[in-house]
């Protein structure tokens, strides 16, 4: 027989006892280690309610089959306030990313055209190879410049760069002239404002920004100030097209750019492209996996496989979980779940889990082989019609990215250390990993 929703193993009786121990254990920077060790403590369901966050927690692929079979039309998944009271604070409209029921859907069927489908892909192509080929050409430069035929350095912030000059280009269908040797000061503060913003927002999800905010928290003022910055560069950005698309009317038929691209289209209103681009723009930079095309990039010059061009987010998945509001009655793991119930899957903790994955902290390009089981086991970027909007540029990024890389460089990890994933709601390596680039 089927038990009871109160039945589930964990600690979510007391919110608020839960979050002291949860800030007690450096829980903020460590929800996926503690995920990690929650479900070895409770198996592979468990409820959680720590401050106001309440969910059911799962692990197993054919689980999350169950989870997405009862998302609904308007599938949703967490809120994250600190981001929707930012816009309120502001007046500003919710993009795709925070939009919800009928104005979601709508909005997301005319991105989709335009940011996902196959169709566009082919556009886009040619804009970010031309960016891959310029950062080729700057470590170049580096290498030469150093006088010793190889450039040690910690990628991130060359990744960082990296992607936002090819999220640009796509957009604006413009070069923001990130691969230069002297930046724009205030593309580096764009950046800055985003890793700002991420930083700021995962204490938020268990103390509600309302409070922090009537209390004037650093936090909070923090928060503000990131979004303002990042809200600044996406509006001279978007001004900028406004202005080049008045004056030239584009009759050599090139690619405009997705921006250009929907306000021609003229489907959705100007705020509504304004919010969802800006949403794209910031979303582009960070969340391009770091950590997976560091060790992509060492594991396949370890193997000398070159020609294995298959990325896996499973050991490294930027999100930590996929959460949805169920919208029917369930049963996982022979528990009843109400609907209405906030369900997440646990990503991160999949990824490493025996299993699922055999042998789960060994690269083997082997299970990604038709033969084998994928159902439910690919899930980096979600699942459905909810899943990530930048899902085909970020894919496309990271695949020239490495060829661009293989083609060109030897490249060499430091020291044989393993870098681990720190929590900042987005999973980044928790420091630096230098590579040694040397030409080929
Ligand atoms: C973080 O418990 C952990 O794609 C929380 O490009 C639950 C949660 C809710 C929403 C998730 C977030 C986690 C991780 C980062 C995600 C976000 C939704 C979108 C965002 C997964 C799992 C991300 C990285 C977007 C960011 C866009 C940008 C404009 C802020």
């Amino acid at each position: 027989t089927v038990q009871n929703f109160s039945e589930i193993p964990g600690l979510w009786r007391n919110g608020l006892a839960n979050l002291y121990s949860f800030w007690k254990l450096d829980g903020f920077r460590n929800i996926h280690r503690v995920m990690v060790h929650n479900f070895n403590t409770f198996g592979p369901i468990y409820r959680e309610k720590i401050g106001y966050y309440d969910s059911v927690n799962i692990i197993k692929p054919e689980d999350a089959a169950i989870l997405f079979k009862a998302e609904g039309h308007y599938p949703k998944r967490l809120t994250v306030e600190a981001w929707t009271s930012y816009r309120d604070y502001r007046n500003r409209k919710y993009g795709v990313l925070l939009k919800n029921g009928e104005d979601w859907r709508s909005n997301r069927v005319i991105l989709n055209r335009e940011v996902i489908s196959p169709k566009v892909l082919g556009n886009f192509v040619p804009l970010l190879d031309e960016v891959g080929q310029d950062f080729v050409a700057r470590v170049h430069k580096k290498i030469e410049r150093s006088g010793q035929d190889k450039w040690t350095t910690d990628l991130s912030q060359e990744l960082f760069k990296y992607a936002l000059e090819s999220v640009g280009s796509v957009l604006y269908g413009e070069r923001l002239g990130l691969m230069l040797d002297y930046i724009n000061p205030e593309a580096q503060h764009f950046i800055d404002c985003i890793s700002l913003m991420f930083k700021t927002t995962s204490p938020m999800l268990y103390i509600p920004p309302a409070m922090l905010r009537r209390v004037g928290a650093k936090i909070w003022r923090d928060h503000v100030e990131a979004w303002d910055g990042i809200f600044n560069q996406a509006d001279r950005c978007i001004q900028n097209i406004y202005r080049t698309m008045r004056q030239d009317t584009n009759t050599h038929g090139k690619y405009p750019g997705v921006l250009a691209s929907l306000l021609m289209l003229d489907k959705l209103s100007i705020e509504d492209i304004k919010a969802s681009v800006t949403e794209l723009m910031a979303g582009g930079v960070d969340t391009l996996s770091l950590e997976d095309i560091k060790a992509s990039v060492t594991e396949l010059m370890a193997e000398g496989s070159s020609h294995h061009l298959l990325l896996s987010v499973r050991l490294h998945p930027v999100a930590v979980s996929l959460q949805r509001y169920i919208t029917e009655e369930i049963v996982i793991q022979n528990y009843h779940i109400p609907c209405g119930t906030l369900v997440q899957l646990g990503l991160y903790a999949m990824g490493r889990d025996p299993d699922v994955f055999p042998r789960p902290e060994k690269y083997l390009p082997s299970r990604w082989l038709r033969t084998e089981n994928q159902y439910f086991r690919s899930l980096g970027f979600g699942f459905g019609p909810r899943q990530c909007l930048g899902r085909r540029i970020a894919e496309t990024e990271m695949q020239l990215f490495l060829i661009h890389m293989l083609e060109n460089f030897r490249v060499d990890k430091q020291r044989q250390v393993e870098v681990h994933s720190t929590f900042e709601l987005i999973l980044l390596p928790e420091k630096p990993i230098l590579l040694t680039l040397k030409p080929l």
